[in-house]
Parts: structure tokens; C-alpha cells; sequence
């Protein structure tokens, strides 16, 4: 069957929200027995309206993915004295994490029982309801094939996350807009397989230089290169042969010839 034009079909970009790093490391932390301590609020990672990227603590001792320019105080950790440092200073998430790094090392990682302890400690009687800790993600970054890319063209309106459950992304026929959709929505989908095509380019030189040297068959070899580079492809194999018989000429002539 021929989808209609009108319809929605599936696309390999998805959203995956356990895709959590640490700030101040830059690795993902689900490693090891992370779980045991590290213990989401009930119904969390929820990511409403598809704007929530960055965790804070809630109730001082749980985490909640929230919005990422919502205010609120933060917890440092300074590497040289060991310490947690709560700042009650409501602060959108990025401007916690400079804060942190002008004045201490990070927003704080989570990492241990011990750390988790010695946090909870340092949030002890402070009632704050929500604190941000140096967790965060970036949305939309997994394609099917593990490839990432920053291009998206999203639908008015969408991303949504409407009621929480849309993680996959749809493509619309007629107007090419994408949207989250239920993973387990039935719709039409798209494959995609790799075409290589390889061009061969031969040119032939002539120069003044001496080609038998190793130095100018680098440079040469180096030109050729750079300026083949610069077309859309991807791999660029260069073989130099080079000929005994130059001709003498005062500048340098070069001629083509293309295949597929
Ligand atoms: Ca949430
Ligand atoms: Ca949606």
C-alpha cells in the first residue's frame, strides 16, 4: 500500500531519557551501582512538555527532571576542600553551573552512598523543595543508527511530549515537519541504506620542481588533497605517481578526467 501524502511516518531520531551526564565529568552516569542511590521521584524522568533536561534534587533526597531555565537554589561541590556548598540564590540551571565553576569546581555529582550522605547532610533544614545538582542531558541527540546531528525541523508546536509518552519522532509527507510520537504508535516508516559511490579523479602534473624529491610529492600530495577535500567527499584516497620524463614548463598545467 502507498501511504497518503497526509500521512505521519516513523524517522530514526528518537529521545532517550536516560541519556543523563554529569557536569563536571561529561560521562553518562547510569555506570555501576549508581542506581542504588541514585533514586528518581515517583513518575520521574518525565520530561513534560518535552522541556525538561536538567535534574534537580526534590524533597532533598529524590531527582526530577525540570526545566532547565526554572530558578533554583543549587548545590556546589568544591574539589579542593571536599565540600558541598548549598547556594540559596534561585538561578536558571546554566547560570548555576557558571556560578559553580567561577567559584567552585561544579555543580555537584552524585557519585557514592557517601557523597549521597553528605548531601542530604549539607540539605538538612534548608527547605528548599527543589535544588539543582550537576545532572543534565542533551534532547534529541540519538539517531537509530548511533549517528548525531543538531539538524531538526520540528512542527509547530512539537516537540510536545504530550501526556509524558512521546520519545519517537514522526515525519509528515506533505510538509516535511517532524513530531514526537508514542514509540509504539502503528504508522508507516522509513529504511535507509547507505549508497557509496566512488570517484575516481586522474590528473596529470607538470612542473618545474623536482617530483623525485620527497618533500614536493608531500606538498603536491598535501594540495591535492586539500582542494578535493573540499567537494562533498567523504574519503579521499591520494595516489601520486610520479613520471620520470617532465616536460620544462614555467607554470604549472593540470588536466582531469572523471568516472563513477
Ligand atoms: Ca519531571
Ligand atoms: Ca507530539
Amino acid at each position: 500500500m502507498v501511504p497518503n501524502v497526509n500521512e505521519w511516518v516513523w524517522i530514526g531520531l528518537y529521545d532517550d531519557r536516560y541519556s543523563w551526564k554529569w557536569s563536571m565529568e561529561g560521562k553518562l552516569f547510569y555506570v555501576g551501582s549508581t542506581h542504588e542511590f541514585l533514586i528518581w521521584a515517583n513518575g520521574q524522568p518525565d520530561c513534560v512538555d518535552a522541556k525538561e533536561h536538567c535534574v534537580a534534587l526534590q524533597g532533598q533526597t529524590q531527582m526530577n527532571d525540570r526545566p532547565c531555565g526554572d530558578s533554583y537554589p543549587f548545590l556546589c561541590y568544591n574539589a579542593s576542600s571536599t565540600s558541598y556548598i548549598l547556594v540559596m540564590e534561585s538561578r536558571s540551571w546554566s547560570a548555576a553551573q557558571s556560578y559553580c565553576r567561577t567559584y567552585h569546581t561544579d555543580l555537584t555529582s552524585i557519585r557514592s552512598k557517601e557523597e549521597k550522605s553528605n548531601i542530604t547532610l549539607t540539605l538538612n533544614g534548608s527547605g528548599v523543595q527543589y535544588v539543582w545538582i550537576g545532572l543534565y542531558r542533551d534532547p534529541w541527540a540519538s539517531w537509530s543508527d548511533n549517528t548525531t546531528s543538531t539538524f531538526t525541523n520540528w512542527a509547530p508546536s512539537e516537540p510536545n511530549n504530550y501526556i509524558s509518552v512521546e520519545y519517537c519522532v514522526s515525519f509528515h509527507l506533505l510538509s516535511g515537519k517532524w513530531s514526537d510520537g508514542m514509540c509504539s504508535s502503528r504508522v508507516y516508516f522509513f529504511c535507509f541504506t547507505a549508497v557509496t559511490k566512488q570517484t575516481v579523479v586522474k590528473m596529470k602534473l607538470q612542473s618545474e620542481a623536482d617530483m623525485h624529491s620527497t618533500e614536493i610529492q608531500q606538498q603536491v600530495s598535501q594540495q591535492v588533497s586539500s582542494s578535493v577535500t573540499n567537494t562533498n567527499l567523504t574519503q579521499v584516497q591520494t595516489m601520486l605517481h610520479v613520471f620520470h620524463h617532465l616536460h620544462i614548463l614555467s607554470s604549472c598545467q593540470a588536466s582531469c578526467c572523471q568516472k563513477d
